[in-house]
């Protein structure tokens, strides 16, 4: 199925402006320090699919937020995800040399510069965040900046990599392989969510409930498809390495369920996203299609 010429414009813009909001939210390198900030820049800008962003925009049109609001709250996301990117992909952790087709943050400008790099882009993230934009009101933001707290802390992120880093070797059930996803990706991918739509209208208890379910199924189909990629991978694709996690002995859906099976989950969880946003008819059409494009991605 291709996705319609007018989201893949959508999609598009959405990229644009917010490589422009991510370049004026973050530090300039001709700032001292220097180093930092241009690793922080480095790790961020000129890369990756946005996915977070979209979601957060196409969450935002549900509820017809400002887009100034929205790129604020798209960017502070965005940038945890950097960070985590530039952690894990240290030699304390998964120590990969390449990210998005060029050299990880620690190979190009060392690993303390790396370390501080990924610090620096968490607070830079809150920071965003809390400064916001009149368009969201003081108490609003700060309910905003607790999700995303959460989402990326012990109870989220960095607990589900805690759960990742533990599992090496282990045999995991398929719901404890859920748990560590659910956290690991699925909360960012979550947040992403209920950040764009916090930008706009106040939201039913309903709605909120609408929203969450789309956004579970969608994070934890974003990592089976992951797998999917990860165990059919090239060598050498767009920087994955084929069967790494499999290699580095970590459960995956696919070693787990087999590919078949793993790519019908996909499609399930894609559908269960569907599903979900019923109650928003066609207000939530770029919803519709960015959990089809997750579950049809390539890289
Ligand atoms: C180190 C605190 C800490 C957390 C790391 C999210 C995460 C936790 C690690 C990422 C490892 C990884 C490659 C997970 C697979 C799924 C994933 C998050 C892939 C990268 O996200 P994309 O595909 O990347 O959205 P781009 O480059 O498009 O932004």
């Amino acid at each position: 199925m291709m996705p319609d010429p007018a989201f893949a414009e959508w999609m598009r813009a959405v990229q644009v402006r917010m490589e422009a909001a991510l370049d004026g939210f973050l530090p300039s390198d001709t700032e001292a320090p220097a180093q930092l900030h241009a690793a922080m820049r480095y790790a961020v800008l000129d890369g990756g699919k946005r996915v977070r962003p979209l979601l957060a925009f196409a969450a935002g049109a549900v509820f017809e937020a400002p887009e100034a609001a929205l790129a604020r709250a798209a960017a502070a996301v965005e940038m945890i995800h950097a960070y985590s990117l530039v952690h894990d992909d240290m030699p304390c952790m998964d120590d990969d040399a390449l990210r998005r087709g060029k050299p990880t943050v620690h190979v190009q400008f060392g690993e303390a510069t790396a370390l501080l790099a990924g610090d620096a882009l968490q607070s830079q993230a809150f920071l965003v965040l809390a400064e916001g934009s009149d368009a969201v009101d003081p108490a609003r933001r700060v309910a905003m900046l607790r999700l995303l707290a959460d989402a990326s802390g012990s109870r989220g992120m960095c607990g589900g990599q805690a759960i990742d880093l533990a599992s090496v070797g282990l045999t995991l059930t398929l719901p404890q392989l859920e748990q560590m996803h659910r956290l690991k990706t699925g909360a960012l991918l979550r947040v992403s969510v209920m950040l764009g739509a916090l930008c706009g209208k106040t939201l039913t208890p309903t709605e909120e409930a609408a929203l969450n379910d789309y956004a579970a199924a969608v994070g934890l189909a974003f990592q089976v498809v992951d797998d999917v990629l990860d165990a059919t991978a090239d060598s050498g694709t767009l920087g994955k390495t084929a069967g790494k996690d499999a290699a580095d002995n970590k459960p995956t859906y696919v070693s787990m369920l087999g590919l078949e099976q793993s790519q019908a989950l996909a499609r399930k969880l894609r559908d269960d996203a569907h599903k979900a946003l019923a109650p928003f008819g066609d207000r939530a059409h770029l919803l519709r299609e960015l959990a089809n494009l997750i579950v049809q991605r390539k890289a």
